[in-house]
């Protein structure tokens, strides 16, 4: 279901006085605020495929109603959000939960909701019905050829799919690694996976970029094939300029420095993308921003600076996605809340005060760097960011719009309490 244009104007409609005077505010303390609209409006964020029914834990999965059902329903799930923030304008498919049965269908459904196709994700770390060998063990760096050309064969069938969509980018996560010590020999496991890489990477068209996303552990918990930041910067170095470093918030190590990983491999121009997400304890898929938001800032901070520094586009340089789970909540009203969570962290990098942060910088000023830091972060930004989704369309209040509306009673009707959406 989509939501008619006369409720967003409605619903704006009720809300728009209250907003104008919290967004004069926020403009009276902020006279850069005009000028920071057109760069919130235009920066886009990803909706992965996976992320619209309810996920689960190994203990077990608790249905919500109403899920998609297929891909087109999927498609409607992300074009119903970006009408209420009109900041989720592409969508993030899996390969092969999502195969598309009929191409120029979902291209045309596509269009007509305004969604782009980012990045195509390949899967390696499930065995497929009708596959010949086993992953169980690891793909692309499996000690059998075989398995390593069969999940060489999937990742290029992958970038095919995302070619006839008009997506841009692979993004390989493995789940490969071993689960004791002894398992694997780590140089050989390294070099069967860069050989592999390597192979895909030459199937890439020419306009395309290779994500290569690390992870520390899970599902092996002794050591995992691409674990860190620095592995597979160590790939996609090796790769060539089209390889790529992602980084998913989720997958380091307690108390990594994200924010300085990021800035790092900014300068290297190896910082393909992000899956964003938030955790507590590992990799847990949590709302962006709903445990750490200052951590959430701090990157974007990194992000901004580093991005400024380099001439890239905000918006279109670096593939923004988002890569989470959804086991209690309503997923769409979940996706709403990390969608806003990173409007607000980019808003707030937006408006630090760089000259001044450099200048506290230069002289060790250590008090004054960190105040104007907490300066921004402390920022109440939320005018902004609604005033930018106002400005595009948008509903000033997404939530309480999906609520009103009874959005999701609407698509229990329509697709039943039991409905499960594909590959979850
Ligand atoms: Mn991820």
């Amino acid at each position: 279901m989509l939501i008619e244009k006369y409720q967003i104007d409605q619903h704006n409609g009720e809300l728009s006085e209250k907003q104008q005077n919290k967004f004069n505010f926020f403009k009276a303390e902020n006279p850069s605020a005009e000028s920071l609209l057109q760069k919130l409006v235009d920066f886009q964020i990803a909706i992965p495929s996976w992320a619209l029914g309810t996920g689960g834990t190994r203990f077990g999965r608790f249905s919500g109603g109403g899920e998609p059902r297929n891909l087109e329903d999927k498609m409607m799930d992300i074009g119903l959000l970006h009408q209420l923030n009109r900041s989720s304008g592409a969508i993030s498919l899996h390969i092969p939960w999502d195969i598309p049965e009929d191409v120029e269908k979902i291209k045309n459904l596509a269009a007509s909701l305004d969604l782009k196709f980012d990045a195509v994700n390949s899967n390696t770390f499930q065995d497929q019905p009708n596959q010949a060998y086993s992953y169980k063990f690891g793909s692309l760096q499996h000690v059998d050829k075989k398995v390593r050309d069969q999940a060489i064969a999937h990742n290029i069938e992958v970038i095919k799919q995302g070619e006839a969509l008009g997506s841009k980018s692979l993004t390989v996560w493995l789940a490969d690694g071993s689960s004791f010590p002894g398992q694997l020999n780590f140089r050989e496991a390294f070099q069967n996976t860069l050989a592999s890489l390597k192979e895909i990477y030459a199937a890439l068209p020419a306009d395309w970029k290779m994500f290569v996303e690390y992870k520390s552990n899970e599902p092996n918990f002794y050591s995992t094939t691409v674990a860190d930041w620095g592995q597979s910067l160590l790939y996609v170095t090796k790769l060539g300029p089209k390889a790529y470093t992602l980084v998913d918030l989720g997958h380091h190590l307690p108390n990594a420095n994200i924010e300085q990983i990021v800035s790092i491999l900014l300068m290297e121009g190896k910082l393909g993308g992000f899956h964003f997400n938030d955790s507590k304890y590992g990799d847990d898929d949590l709302t962006a921003g709903a445990i750490k938001p200052y951590q959430l800032f701090l990157i974007f901070n990194e992000l901004v600076e580093g991005m400024d520094a380099n001439n890239m586009n905000h918006a279109t340089d670096l593939g923004w996605m988002i890569d989470a789970s959804h086991n209690v909540k309503d997923p769409l009203e979940d996706l709403l809340q990390s969608v806003e969570a990173i409007m607000m962290a980019y808003a707030q990098a937006l408006i630090v005060d760089r000259k001044a942060l450099k200048a506290a910088q230069k002289v060790n000023d250590v008090a004054l760097c960190q105040e104007i830091l907490q300066e921004a972060h402390r920022t109440d930004v939320r005018s902004l960011v609604a005033q930018a989704r106002l400005m595009a369309g948008g509903a000033i209040d997404p939530i309480g719009l999906f609520r009103s509306v009874k959005v999701r009673e609407k698509l229990i009707e329509e697709r039943g309490l039991k409905s499960v959406a594909t590959g979850l």
